[in-house]
């Protein structure tokens, strides 16, 4: 059914971005927004507006009742979710569907079981995809942990089956020390997520971040839109993201690309998903799945020439996906900056008003940001302003203007982690592109 009017249950740069291809598509757009944000760029920008709560997310972003009261007020026939927020939560993707309203994401079920890591990696192992040796379900005993860990050999990793992102993960280095850090985890999985299911993996000591971009259609047919890099991270924040890998081969692209393309229209996929491996040794560990749009999507996009909101709208009307395996070319370097309003040294939040705003230009240069001069960025959400991304045909190339273009990105009146990254693409170490993920967090301590 073809969509005539989107909510976009978002706000900030994702919302931004969402708005701008439904506008490409003659698609009319809803915007929601906290008291907090009424003077935000989304807000502006959109066709209608409802105010969804007041500025903690609890009662606005992620109030379901508020948001779906506004996609009835408004007769919106679709949502999308963007990133973060409700994006990845399967009852809220219910309640939008058993409202006979579009939901702009991937099935349900899918999100339910990409949401438990446990049943992620059982499903992940009967597809075909390679995974860290650990425990095949959940750890139910201090015996089973014990004969496991000496079985795989320590050290170990515990991790929570609700978790992600690196909450409720405990390294066990030896022996005596598991049982209590296996409880430590389960406790701090119970009062994180509300459930103290616990699984076990080998502990890799220093991989690489890759994850693979795909889509489907939701009846069979897949695509891969291959890999980002992710190793650029400090406390499981991601702060640089690269297209192509510079560690994989072309070969080791195209063999891992039909594996996840194989395993994606096998559970006939819906929507934009990434699956989220290790990379150590030349050999791929698949970790995880999210079932959403990522924030670093637009590399992606850059060496595809792919609009993935577009194309998460063609799949979600049931018009199918635009191109087969085949018409997909992958080509040159991208690269994203994650702008944060952060003190650069000390990432202490830095949000406040804006006082003159100009933003980078040129060949190959795109700005995905709300901010604008005068606009006052508010304390109470995530600390990202902005990201900028930049395509050149080599990584050279793109390197260049990366530097080029965060030379010319002007932010005044707060603290922005612009000048991270001004040190960061000059240094010979990131240059050489031989990082892993614990290197940022090294270089920022000696920087
Ligand atoms: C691991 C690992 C080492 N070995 N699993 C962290 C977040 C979650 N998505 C998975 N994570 C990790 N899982 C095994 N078996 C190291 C990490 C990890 C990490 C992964 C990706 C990007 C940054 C990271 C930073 C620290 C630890």
């Amino acid at each position: 059914m073809k969509i005539q009017k989107l909510l976009i249950a978002n706000r900030g740069e994702i919302a931004l971005r969402i708005h701008r291809a439904c506008h490409e598509m003659g698609i009319k757009t809803v915007a929601v927004h906290s008291t907090a944000d009424a003077d935000a760029m989304h807000v502006r920008l959109a066709d209608e507006t409802v105010c969804i709560g007041p500025p903690p997310a609890t009662e606005s972003y992620l109030n379901i009742p508020n948001i779906i009261s506004a996609a009835e007020i408004v007769h919106a026939d679709a949502i999308h979710p963007g990133y973060g927020f409700l994006s990845e939560n399967a009852q809220f993707a219910e309640i939008v569907e058993s409202h006979n309203i579009i939901w702009v994401g991937p099935k349900p079920e899918h999100i339910r079981m990409m949401g438990d890591k446990i049943e992620a990696k059982r499903t992940a192992a009967k597809l075909g995809l390679p995974l860290v040796p650990g425990s095949e379900g959940a750890i139910v005993s201090v015996k089973q942990a014990h004969e496991l860990a000496d079985e795989i050999g320590y050290p170990v990793l515990i991790k929570a089956a609700s978790g992600g992102g690196g909450r409720g993960m405990k390294v066990v280095e030896a022996e005596d020390q598991l049982e209590s850090l296996m409880s430590q985890a389960a406790a701090e999985a119970r009062s994180a997520f509300g459930d103290d299911t616990v699984y076990m993996e080998k502990y890799l000591a220093d991989p690489r971040h890759i994850e693979f971009q795909v889509f489907g259609d939701g009846e069979g047919n897949a695509i891969h839109l291959g890999e980002r890099d992710c190793s650029l991270q400090r406390r499981h924040q991601k702060v640089l993201e690269e297209a192509p890998s510079p560690a994989l081969s072309k070969k080791e692209r195209h063999r891992m690309g039909e594996i996840v393309r194989t395993a994606m229209s096998e559970m006939s996929y819906r929507g934009a998903g990434t699956i989220e491996f290790l990379y150590e040794n030349g050999e791929f560990y698949f970790i995880e799945m999210n079932t959403r749009l990522q924030v670093e999507h637009p590399v992606t996009e850059m060496i595809s020439d792919i609009d993935l909101v577009r194309e998460q709208i063609r799949v979600a009307s049931g018009e199918g996906l635009s191109c087969t395996q085949d018409q997909v070319h992958l080509h040159g370097h991208a690269m994203e900056c994650r702008i944060n309003a952060e003190d650069p040294v000390t990432f202490a939040p830095s949000p406040g008003l804006v006082k003159n705003y100009v933003a980078p230009g040129g060949m190959h240069v795109r700005v995905d940001s709300g901010l604008y001069t005068g606009y006052k960025v508010p304390p109470y959400y995530d600390s990202m302003i902005g990201k900028l991304i930049v395509y050149g045909m080599t990584r050279e190339d793109c390197i260049m203007r990366m530097r080029r273009a965060l030379e010319e990105f002007v932010v005044e009146g707060m603290k922005t982690t612009i000048p991270l990254h001004q040190k960061l693409v000059r240094d010979p170490e990131f240059l050489a592109g031989d990082y892993t993920i614990k290197w940022l967090e090294a270089w920022l301590e000696k920087a």
